[in-house]
């Protein structure tokens, strides 16, 4: 691995980006341009730089490079150049652009930069905002309710975070977050910073508390997730452009870089994703194009890594190297795209993506032992979880894991202790997303994957008989990811639509109870379940 630390970098920052007086209305002036020869670069520079970048990084608007477009389609990139994206400053230009002109655009934002976009030490560093006065704050809510069970949830239709009173199921307040968070926020240890982090790579730290943003910064151009110490200390971002992992202290300033590099330095990996392990006191990170898995220690009393533990692939032998963050890798048969930790976090469960003769329907998933350092068996599951998306639970007295995946409508539930599968249960059609609650008697999974039948319909499944004994549903809408309030009493479930709502159900009668308007509500977390490390949900 190669390693750069902040304080002896080079970090003259680079000018920073005016993203106000970059945020113009870009047709507002634009003369039509000729329809016979349409000059993509001359293109964007007039009509998309301003919001989106000269070099398409993102600045008010999103980055528009290959890797930030993975999940939006040619033809609907079209659509949206052509009418514009309603709640959002993009404009419609059908009106002011030639067909062929919009087509030179939407395939321009697909092309590769070359040579690839940097996004280096002094980028990260000047990137950064923090309220210097953040430290003087009251260090208690200025507001009446309970700070543990609290709601934090993201609303992706119009870029918002609402925060909800768990007792009252009222809104306390609603802030503007980054464009297109992704993975859940995560939480200081005491539940008064929320850090989010947006798929164009941005980090927030937000005060909830005082309900104030304390510091942003951009840790890369195209980011899959953070993650947060267990001691508050310490946030790592897994990002996939620039190929990296970046260790931020609790302001958000850059303490470490990690390139993900092969043991020669001669392949590089993207980092899919990046997790605390909190009884470890280390970050676990999944690279997505090496056949290793990393573990950083946050740990400053960490082991060496000593000789016959983990291979410093540089030297091809084993050599002592010290723990405290540092990468120790564990060599895997091939990569594993995302895991989650079973109960002890001695086990990473982790899965490859589809490929080759998987995609017909082999074995997925592996079962890696942190400490022995290498995988102990294979895992029986249907397909590949949306990642973080299993839970456990004791069932007949044993300790098991249940999952949805993105393939088929089956919930996998795994024999912790033996790694066998005691049942798959048919749902509806393949999910994202299941929830529990130590409490609850159930576990509650979508069907989003499916078709218009399938995604309207939540299955609840009875942790006991491991059957589903109730459905919700929304006709004709789509109803997904669910979170317990800290009691276990009652869930919170979307209305996954760009008008819908959060819809709180009783979590024994399945009765709606409530409905709060919101804009696409993506992911609602719960403080108290997510600092407890409650058994039903993520971590
Ligand atoms: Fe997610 C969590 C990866 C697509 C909404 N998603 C995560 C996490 C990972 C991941 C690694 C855990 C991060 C964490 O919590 O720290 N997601 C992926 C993918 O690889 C995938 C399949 C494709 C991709 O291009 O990223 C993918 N995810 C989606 C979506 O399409 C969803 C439904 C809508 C969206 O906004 O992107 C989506 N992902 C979520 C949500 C969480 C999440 C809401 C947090 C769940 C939680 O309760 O913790």
């Amino acid at each position: 691995w190669v390693g750069v630390d902040f304080a002896s970098a080079q970090t003259a920052p680079a000018p920073q980006r005016d993203v106000q007086k970059e945020a113009l209305n870009p047709s507002a002036s634009a003369p039509l341009a000729s329809p016979e020869s349409p000059k993509p670069d001359a293109l964007f520079k007039q009509h998309c730089a301003a919001c989106h970048g000269e070099q398409r990084l993102g600045a008010m608007g999103p980055a528009l490079l290959p890797e930030s477009l993975e999940r939006l389609r040619r033809p609907e990139a079209l659509k949206l150049i052509r009418e514009g994206r309603p709640a959002t400053q993009m404009p419609a230009f059908g009106g002011t652009l030639s067909e062929a002109e919009m087509q030179a655009l939407a395939q321009l934002i697909y092309q590769p930069q070359t040579p690839a976009p940097q996004w280096a030490t002094a980028d990260i560093l000047a990137s950064r905002s923090f309220d210097a006065h953040s430290g003087d704050w009251p260090a208690r809510p200025q507001w009446r309710a309970d700070p543990m069970n609290l709601f934090v949830v993201v609303e992706g239709g119009d870029h918002h975070i609402s925060l909800v009173d768990g007792d009252r199921f009222e809104v306390i307040h609603r802030f503007p977050s980054r464009y297109a968070l992704h993975g859940g926020p995560k939480f200081s240890p005491d539940g008064r910073y929320v850090y989010f982090g947006s798929r164009d790579g941005w980090i927030s730290k937000y005060d909830l508390w005082n309900l104030k943003m304390v510091a942003e910064v951009r840790a890369g151009l195209n980011m899959r997730n953070v993650a947060v110490s267990s001691d508050g200390r310490w946030v790592m971002a897994a990002n996939y452009l620039p190929q990296n992992a970046v260790l931020f202290d609790a302001e958000l300033n850059p303490v470490k870089t990690f390139d993900t590099r092969s043991p020669d330095g001669k392949q590089s990996s993207r980092v899919s994703a990046v997790y605390d392990a909190a009884p470890r006191r280390s970050f676990v990170l999944a690279l997505k194009d090496l056949a290793e898995l990393w573990e950083i220690s946050y740990d400053p009393k960490a082991e060496p890594i000593h000789a016959g533990l983990v291979h410093d692939f540089r030297m091809g032998e084993a050599i002592a190297t010290p723990g405290y963050l540092n990468p120790r890798r564990t060599p895997l048969d091939e990569p594993l795209d995302d895991f989650f930790f079973d109960d002890s976090y001695r086990h990473a469960l982790g899965t490859a993506r589809p490929r080759g003769k998987d995609e017909a329907g082999a074995t997925l998933g592996q079962v890696v032992n942190l400490d022995a350092r290498r995988k102990v068996a294979s895992l029986p599951i249907a397909g590949m979880p949306h990642l973080g998306s299993g839970i456990s639970f004791d069932w007949q007295g044993r300790r098991v894991m249940a999952s949805p995946n993105l393939k088929d409508g089956l919930i996998s539930v795994i024999d912790l202790k033996n790694w066998t599968l005691i049942k798959e249960i048919a749902t509806p059609g393949p999910g994202f997303f299941m929830r529990s609650h130590a409490k609850s008697r159930y576990a509650w999974t979508d069907a989003m994957m499916g078709g218009p039948e399938a995604r309207d319909t939540l299955s609840i499944i009875d942790k006991q008989s491991l059957e589903i004994v109730a459905q919700v549903k929304q006709p004709g809408k789509t109803l997904a990811h669910v979170e317990f309030t800290k009691d276990g009493r009652y869930v919170l479930a979307s209305l996954w639509e760009m008008d819908g709502a959060l819809i709180v159900y009783d979590a024994t009668t399945f009765k709606e109870v409530k409905r709060l308007p919101m804009s696409k509500p993506v992911g609602k977390y719960n403080i108290w379940n997510k600092i407890s490390r409650e058994e039903g949900t993520s971590h």
